[in-house]
C-alpha cells in the first residue's frame, strides 16, 4: 500500500482541508498521515468568529520524531499553512524524507482576492515553497499573486495568456505545473497541465457549474494528489480530479444549508470506479 503526508489545517467544521483529503486520499486506497498546520473551529470563507491556533512549533518536533522512527513516504501534499515561516519548515521535511513526489497547493486566495488574515508574506513563502516540489496546482488567483499580475475574469484572457503564465510559474522551480479555475468562455471550466521537462501543454476541461463552492479546491487537489501516487499520468489524474469535483459540485448545488463545502462523501462510490 503508498503511504502518503499531508500537511494542512484542520477546520474542525467546514469540510476543506484535512477534513477533505483524508477521507479522499484513504478511499483511494492510500495510507494518509497527517501534520496539522493550524486548527480553526470553522474554515475562514464565510464563517465569523472562528478561532485559530497556529501549530507552527510541533511541525519541527513531529518531523523530528519522525526521522527517529524513520518513516517513509511515497508522497508529500501541502495546503493551507498557518504561517508563512512553515514554509521553510516544509522544505526541510522535504529534505528529510525525500518523498518521490512532492505536491505543493499553494493555498492562498480565491476570486481574485487572499483569504482572510494572508498578506504578501504568505505570496513570498508559497512561492519559494512551490520551488521545492514535483507538481504545483494554484488557482488562478494564487498564480497570479505568486507573478504579481492582475487578477483576470473568464472573458479578459486567452490561451496564451494562460500558456505564459504556466511557464512562468514553471519557472519558480516545479516539474510541472497544472492551473486551476480556467474559464475562457463561460461555458466550460477546467485544469490547463504543463511539464516543463518536455514543454507539453495539457488540458481537460467539464462543464462550467454556475456556483461558487468552498472546498472544492481541497476536493479537486486531494483527488489529484491521490491518482499521481496511484500513478496516474498528468493527463489522467487531472480528469479524475476534475470530474470528482464537479460531481461533488452537482451533489451539492441547490442545498443552501451546506453552503459551506461540498458533499463528498457522496461522490466517493464514483470515485473510486474512476481509478
Ligand atoms: O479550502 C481552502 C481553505 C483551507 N483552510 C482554511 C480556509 C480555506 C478557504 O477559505 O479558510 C482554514
Amino acid at each position: 500500500m503508498k503511504r502518503a503526508v499531508t500537511i494542512q489545517d484542520i477546520s474542525c467544521f467546514g469540510k476543506c482541508s484535512i477534513t477533505v483529503a483524508l477521507p479522499l486520499i484513504s478511499a483511494m486506497g492510500i495510507e494518509c498521515a497527517v501534520i496539522p498546520t493550524a486548527v480553526l473551529s470553522t474554515h475562514t470563507g464565510g464563517f465569523t468568529g472562528y478561532t485559530f491556533r497556529d501549530l507552527s512549533s510541533d511541525i519541527p518536533e513531529i518531523t523530528a520524531h519522525w526521522k527517529k522512527e524513520k518513516l517513509a513516504f511515497d508522497g508529500l501534499y501541502t495546503g493551507y499553512l498557518g504561517s508563512p515561516e512553515q514554509a521553510a519548515m516544509i522544505e526541510q521535511f522535504a529534505d528529510d524524507f525525500k518523498p518521490p513526489l512532492v505536491f505543493v497547493d499553494p493555498v492562498m486566495g480565491d476570486a481574485g482576492k487572499l483569504y482572510a488574515g494572508f498578506d504578501d508574506r504568505i505570496v513570498t513563502a508559497m512561492k519559494h515553497l512551490c520551488g521545492k516540489a514535483d507538481i504545483i496546482v494554484p488557482n488562478l488567483t494564487e498564480a497570479t499573486f505568486m507573478l504579481g499580475e492582475e487578477f483576470r475574469r473568464p472573458g479578459e484572457y486567452d490561451e496564451a495568456y494562460i500558456r505564459d503564465l504556466l511557464v512562468r510559474l514553471a519557472e519558480l522551480g516545479a516539474k510541472m505545473t497544472a492551473l486551476t479555475g480556467v474559464n475562457y468562455d463561460g461555458k466550460t471550466q477546467g485544469v490547463v497541465g504543463y511539464d516543463s521537462t518536455t514543454g507539453e501543454f495539457t488540458e481537460y476541461f467539464a462543464e462550467n457549474l454556475p456556483v461558487q463552492c468552498h472546498g472544492t479546491g481541497d476536493v479537486f487537489s486531494s483527488t489529484m494528489f491521490g491518482a499521481l501516487i496511484l500513478g496516474k499520468s498528468l493527463y489522467d489524474a487531472m480528469k479524475i480530479a476534475v470530474e470528482n469535483t464537479v460531481n461533488c459540485i452537482r451533489c451539492s448545488m441547490g442545498d443552501a444549508n451546506h453552503w459551506y463545502g461540498v458533499k463528498f462523501e457522496e461522490c466517493i462510490p464514483d470515485l473510486i470506479k474512476m481509478i
